[in-house]
């Protein structure tokens, strides 16, 4: 029988249902990353958008101005809800987009929006900056913001913004934890997977022009027609979105793959292999950008097997790299297996003496610390030691150590702690920044690279807010002095939710999480690498072929105290920065908390700053930082409604995990560290639950997976 109640009651169900699902259309899998594009739900917003965009004027005709007019159309259509088309000319007197080349526009990559006569016109000298004024207009939309205050020019502060993949020919990564590589090298030439257009457009909408494709421990492999043909296959994706494709080169090459008898750099025979593989390539990849070089490096093949130095080898590449306008992009992550040596001082020791005396178009790439990647580290010594060689700055994206896609670390922060760094070369304001940038010694060639935390997995970078890693990296390669607030913000707004608690709230765990994990971690300067995973710490780990491949090698626990001891008494590490720079860090007493055990060999009594002996406040700092994750766990769980809810689900299983593990490192630490300090772990936090031993069988167990 009709019944108007049943009616009425189905309609509402079918209304709440409809709106429920309208607000999280289907579970997001995160594979837009933050090019969402998500129908803006601000009703003043959008109109007054819709308003302004009846058309996109595009009159030049090129692949990479094809694709911005695309762009904008499809974000465009699919914020505002209304199809836009792609136009020759401006149509009549109706509001619309103009795109445009003119020389006379912002310098290198730059561009400018600007209103004019009700038109939004973004203007460059170059196609590639007409699309990434493209992005910049709809990154402002997706944060609802008024329009007159996308008004304003920028270029970027360093000419190549490039990702590092890591990614070996067998489709594995190393050091990658988002699946295996995007590349399918397999199926290349003949099958391009879509999904290359997806990693283009992601990293032209935050300005990365450059990549390299394969790991830097390089096969010979990628330098044969077979695999050339594949790389080129990928490039011809990337050229369309300005993105310039770059090789690792396995050193010896002419003997491995050329059947040469010498890969000698200062030989003939080796020289001429390299110009004509060099001429090959760009026969088959027309844009190719450069080379990237591991040399002389963890049992890599360099210009020392010969006796030479890293600028011979760097000089034979760029001579055959030069007539088509390739740059070199020669790593200064060096260091040997000498029981007696310091690898703080290894890059420098090697590096410093051959300032100018690499060729024109030679990058030195330096990590921005002087050890690898560690979650704090003091800035490498050799920025600001090489004035007339251009240094280019590595970070990492992918959280080698950093708790891989399981913990939550935002990364901004850590870079910009290394780029506002001092290092006093000429004076106060020698930032590293400004030295990776070529302001402060006028380098003809600039470069920053990310280690790329991308992979096979759906969402990209296995943990959702790793993204975020990705997308700051590209924003600060673009323009170093944005704040990490303000990335973390935009990031944000376009990815996750425009919600404004949530999007503080989630700001705030953002920018705490890497002093978190520190906590947690390493905390007041201890570093850790061994040759291990680099996931948990394994304190404890004294044996390898290598002393510099162990752990206590880094952190020196002793009855006396912790921490390595880099001053005239030690290893005098400190030596190698500008006074000014180290002024603070060289004296105990007045040595910032963070840096002290990179710096000094402190007693276990001693009293710090913070009023604690060194050995209570390491332990207030583990139980602090493990502690600090449930705060993250809460805030999260408090955002249940503001976020979709697959990446809510994703992100709250990722963090009890990283709970879980917090509270078994600071185990392994604290544990660990007591079998010197033979101290009590103060009354206020309680005592681990398992004894050294069960810690250090579960990481066993763990590592065995
Ligand atoms: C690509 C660290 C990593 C290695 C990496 C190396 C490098 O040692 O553990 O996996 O090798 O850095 O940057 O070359």
């Amino acid at each position: 029988m009709f019944s108007p109640r049943l009616l009425i009651t189905r309609c509402l169900l079918f209304l709440i249902f409809a709106l429920i699902s309208n607000n999280h259309a289907s579970a997001d899998d995160g594979y837009r990353l933050w090019l969402k594009y998500d129908r803006i739900s601000d009703n003043t917003a959008r109109t007054a958008y819709t308003k302004s965009f009846n058309f996109i004027a595009l009159s030049g005709n090129s692949d990479i101005l094809n694709n911005a007019a695309k762009e904008l159309q499809t974000g465009l259509t699919a914020l505002l809800g209304k199809q836009i088309s792609v136009v020759k000319t401006p149509v009549g007197n109706q509001n619309g987009i103009i795109l445009t080349v003119s020389t006379s526009a912002a310098p290198g990559d730059g561009y400018s929006i600007q209103m004019q006569s009700g038109n939004t016109v973004i203007t460059a000298s170059k196609d590639a900056g007409v699309l990434y004024g493209s992005f910049a207009l709809l990154r402002h939309l997706q944060q609802h913001l008024p329009l007159e205050k996308a008004v304003g020019q920028t270029s970027p502060k360093i000419q190549l913004r490039m990702l590092n993949h890591w990614d070996n020919p067998e489709g594995t990564i190393e050091r990658g934890y988002a699946g295996s590589s995007l590349w399918k090298w397999y199926e290349l030439p003949e099958t391009v997977d879509p999904r290359y257009t997806d990693y283009a457009r992601a990293n032209a909408s935050i300005g990365i022009n450059g990549t390299v494709v394969n790991n830097v421990n390089a096969s010979a492999r990628f330098l044969t027609a077979e695999y050339l043909h594949k790389v080129a296959a990928l490039a011809g994706v990337f050229r369309k979105y300005g993105i310039k494709t770059y090789l690792s080169i396995h050193f010896a090459a002419p003997k491995t793959l050329g059947g040469l008898k010498t890969s000698d750099p200062l030989d003939p025979e080796a020289r001429k292999w390299w110009i004509e593989k060099t001429k090959e390539i760009y026969s088959i990849i027309p844009d190719f950008g450069g080379f990237l070089v591991k040399a002389n490096s963890e049992g890599e093949p360099g210009p020392q097997d010969y006796g030479r130095t890293h600028a011979d080898g760097a000089n034979m590449l760029a001579e055959a790299l030069a007539p088509f306008n390739g740059v070199v992009i020669w790593r200064a992550f060096v260091y040997k297996a000498d029981p007696n040596a310091d690898r703080f001082k290894a890059a420098y020791d090697e590096f410093a003496t051959l300032d100018g005396k690499f060729a024109k178009n030679v990058i030195v790439q330096v990590k921005n610390g002087p050890i690898d990647f560690q979650p704090r580290e003091p800035f490498s010594p050799l920025f600001g030691n090489m004035p007339r060689t251009p240094l280019g700055m590595e970070f990492q994206l992918t959280q080698e150590y950093l708790g891989f896609a399981t913990h939550w670390i935002y990364e901004a922060p850590l870079f910009k702690e290394c780029l506002d760094a001092d290092t006093y070369v000429t004076g106060k304001g020698s930032t590293v920044a400004s030295i990776v940038d070529g302001s402060l010694h006028h380098y003809p060639l600039t470069c920053i690279a990310g280690v790329a935390n991308t992979g096979s997995d759906r969402n990209w970078t296995g943990h959702p807010m790793a993204q975020a890693n990705w997308y700051a990296f590209g924003r600060l390669a673009w323009d170093h002095t944005l704040s990490p607030e303000a990335i973390a913000r935009e990031w944000t707004q376009l990815t996750l939710t425009t919600e404004s608690r949530a999007v503080a709230t989630i700001g705030d765990i953002m920018l705490r999480s890497r002093e978190i994990y520190v906590d947690y971690n390493t905390p007041l300067g201890l570093s850790r690498p061994w040759t291990g995973s680099h996931y948990a710490p394994e304190p404890w780990q004294n044996r390898s072929s290598r002393p510099d491949w162990t752990a206590i090698y880094y952190h020196r626990a002793d009855t006396l105290g912790l921490g390595f001891d880099r001053t005239a008494t030690g290893s005098n590490a400190l030596q190698q920065y500008r006074p000014e720079a180290s002024r603070a860090w060289l004296d105990a007493e007045t040595c910032p908390l963070p840096y002290l055990l990179w710096f000094h060999h402190i007693s276990w009594a001693k009293k710090l700053s913070s009023g604690r002996t060194l050995w209570d406040e390491l332990c207030h700092r583990f139980y602090t930082g493990a502690d600090s994750v449930l705060w993250m766990q809460k805030q999260w769980a408090g955002l249940k409604t503001s976020i979709d809810p697959a990446i809510h689900a994703d992100v709250s299983g990722r963090l009890a995990k990283q709970h879980k593990e917090a509270i078994w490192w600071r185990d392994a630490w604290v544990l660990y560290l007591q079998t010197f300090s033979k101290r009590p772990i103060p009354a206020i936090h309680p005592k681990p639950e398992r004894t050294l031993e069960e810690v250090k069988r579960s990481v066993n167990t763990y590592l065995m997976r």
